[in-house]
């Protein structure tokens, strides 16, 4: 028996969980998302997305507005539970772990409220056996409930993960369309968080174990981290070949088998930058391909620092238009963004004066505190140096006169 479910509560109102949760809305289902940040609950609550994301704003507004989507800070009962919070790392580079804290703390939060023949859903990225963990936590909690761990496919509740696959920038269309990997502790699981899926969902569903679903995601992100360092890796070779690294790219790509994606100043994001080390952290001598990765991304905006000093070695004191923040093009995200420690390195270094030109935000973030946030037109007007970090197409449309006689560091090969 599967009771039907027309009730969603989503803890993590972030990102992914409030696309999630505004989408399941939008289909009719009552949804009510939990997060434990006031602010982000009065916005969303007054129809409001409290971060930037296309076509979010209109849909969130028409959710609430209907009555389907509510935010609030208390965990309610409901058939189905999605969680979406944070799994950040903790500690740097080689030395970093998965913190897995804020699913554990939803599991907990989530305890008291559960009822037999609930769902819990995990989406959040995380490192393989936190499903399993989940339901540990749960099982103690609630010895009056049964578990897949000991009842197997009779059990009163169900767990899942179902990783979220969707891309910053395109997360409302992708998030309906992608295929989707449905991991079940059994196979029960599997075929219950599918129907919930089913809801809206219309690229391929492929069910498996939830370690698998675990890793697979890990692995997607792990796939794209080492192909940008080839990438990087080549950039790095052509500077001391002295060739065109994006020219060399774009000859090698002509072979049909060959896709050689971009070099820049790093790899940042939540994603990419973060989810390599989980697998490391579970599987640290196998994982070699993987580390060498990271560490070669990791080490990018040091280098790039090292390029404009020696771009810049014969100014006595240059001032540099630093062109982006962001982590990619057109995002207002600044979450691991190698741009960000590019400029934090360049202000270390105390050699130049700096102009950040960032559009899509107000006001610079901490580790930049007392740095000067500028107008493009004005940056372009006073700098010496114009370093491309970003390329956000309103910096791809300028007018290349206001560029004459300066001195360009283009990380994107975008001009
Ligand atoms: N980057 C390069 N060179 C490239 C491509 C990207 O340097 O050729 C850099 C970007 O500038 C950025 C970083 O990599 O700093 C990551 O950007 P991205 O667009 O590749 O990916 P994310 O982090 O926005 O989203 C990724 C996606 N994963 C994959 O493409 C395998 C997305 O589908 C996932 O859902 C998301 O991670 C996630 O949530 O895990």
């Amino acid at each position: 028996m599967s009771e039907p479910i027309t009730r969603i509560a989503v803890i993590g109102l972030g990102y992914i969980g409030l696309p999630t949760a505004a989408v399941f809305a939008s289909n009719g289902i009552d949804v009510v998302g939990i997060d434990v940040n006031d602010a982000a609950i009065a916005s969303i609550n007054a129809g409001r997305p409290h971060f930037g994301e296309p076509n979010l704003d209109a849909l969130v507004r028409r959710v609430v507005e209907s009555g389907k989507l509510r935010a609030t800070a208390t965990m309610e009962p409901a058939d189905a539970f999605i969680i979406a919070v944070p799994t950040p790392i903790t500690g740097h580079g080689i030395a970093s772990q998965p913190d897995i804290s804020y699913v554990e703390a939803a599991a907990r939060a989530i305890a008291p409220v559960l009822a037999r023949g609930n769902l819990v859903i995990l989406e959040s990225t995380s490192p393989v056996g936190t499903t399993e963990r989940i339901a540990d936590i749960l099982a103690e909690l609630r010895p009056d409930l049964s578990f897949p761990a000991t009842a197997g496919e009779l059990a009163d509740i169900q767990l899942a993960h179902c990783p979220e696959r969707v891309l910053p920038g395109r997360i409302l269309e992708e998030v309906v369309n992608n295929a989707r990997v449905i991991g079940g502790i059994t196979r029960k699981c599997a075929q219950r968080a599918l129907l919930l899926y089913k809801i809206f969902v219309r690229g391929e569903c492929r069910l498996t174990s939830a370690r698998t679903a675990e890793l697979a995601k890990l692995s997607e992100n792990a796939y794209r981290d080492v192909n940008i360092a080839f990438a990087n890796e080549l950039a790095n070779i052509c500077d001391v070949l002295d060739i065109n690294v994006w020219d060399l790219i774009r000859m090698a790509n002509l072979h049909p088998r060959v896709n050689i994606l971009q070099p820049g100043p790093g790899v940042g994001g939540h994603c990419i930058a973060v989810d390599p080390w989980f697998i490391v952290a579970r599987a640290p001598d196998e994982a070699k391909l993987i580390t060498t990765a990271r560490l070669i991304n990791d080490a990018r905006p040091a280098q790039i620092v090292g390029k404009v000093a020696e771009k810049t070695g014969h100014l006595a004191r240059p001032t540099i238009a630093c062109l982006g923040l962001s982590y990619k093009r057109d995002v207002d995200d600044l979450r691991e963004s190698p741009a960000v420690e590019v400029v934090r390195l360049l202000a270390e270094a105390h050699f130049a004066d700096l102009l950040i030109v960032e559009p899509h935000i107000t006001h610079l973030p901490a580790a930049l505190s007392g740095l000067t946030l500028a107008d493009f037109d004005q940056a372009l007007a006073k700098s010496d140096v114009v370093l491309l970090l970003v390329d956000h197409m309103s910096f791809l449309r300028v007018d290349r006169a206001k560029l004459s006689g300066k001195i360009i560091i283009d990380t994107r090969g975008a001009w």
